[in-house]
């Protein structure tokens, strides 16, 4: 499933270009066009799916799929020791810009609490 006017499945279709460090059967990952530290990376599911209010109980798996992913990607990227934050944005208060869901992986400095 794809939606035509989202960024991110033109991405995962390889209409607009990213910079893909992972890929698996559910999950692609590449690095933010705007990154908020030395390592900010988005892991998306290859399916549309709106965002985490569109989560029900059939998207148990997926959702621990992209975590999985997101702890793999922080080692490949050597944040494991150091420390990394993972981040859903959701819905306007939330700062979602764009809707397809996906995990942010920030990283490679220390990172404030609370944000902004
Ligand atoms: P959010 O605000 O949580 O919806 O995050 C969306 C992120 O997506 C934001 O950090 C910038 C990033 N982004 C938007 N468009 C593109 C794009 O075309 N390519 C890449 N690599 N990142 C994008």
């Amino acid at each position: 499933m794809s939606s035509i006017n989202c960024i991110f499945c033109r991405i995962v279709s390889g209409e607009i270009q990213a910079s893909i460090i992972y890929e698996d059967e559910l999950a692609i990952a590449f690095r933010d066009i705007n990154p908020q530290a030395p390592k900010h990376i988005l892991i998306i599911p290859r399916n549309h799916v709106d965002s985490m209010n569109k989560m029900s109980a059939e998207d148990k798996d997926l959702v621990g799929h992209l975590l999985i992913a997101a702890s793999s990607i922080a080692s490949q990227e050597g944040i494991a020791e150091t420390g990394y934050r993972t981040i859903i944005n959701t819905g306007e208060d939330g700062g979602q810009t764009v809707w397809h869901l996906h995990v942010h992986l920030l990283g490679g400095r220390s990172l404030g609490w609370p944000p902004g």
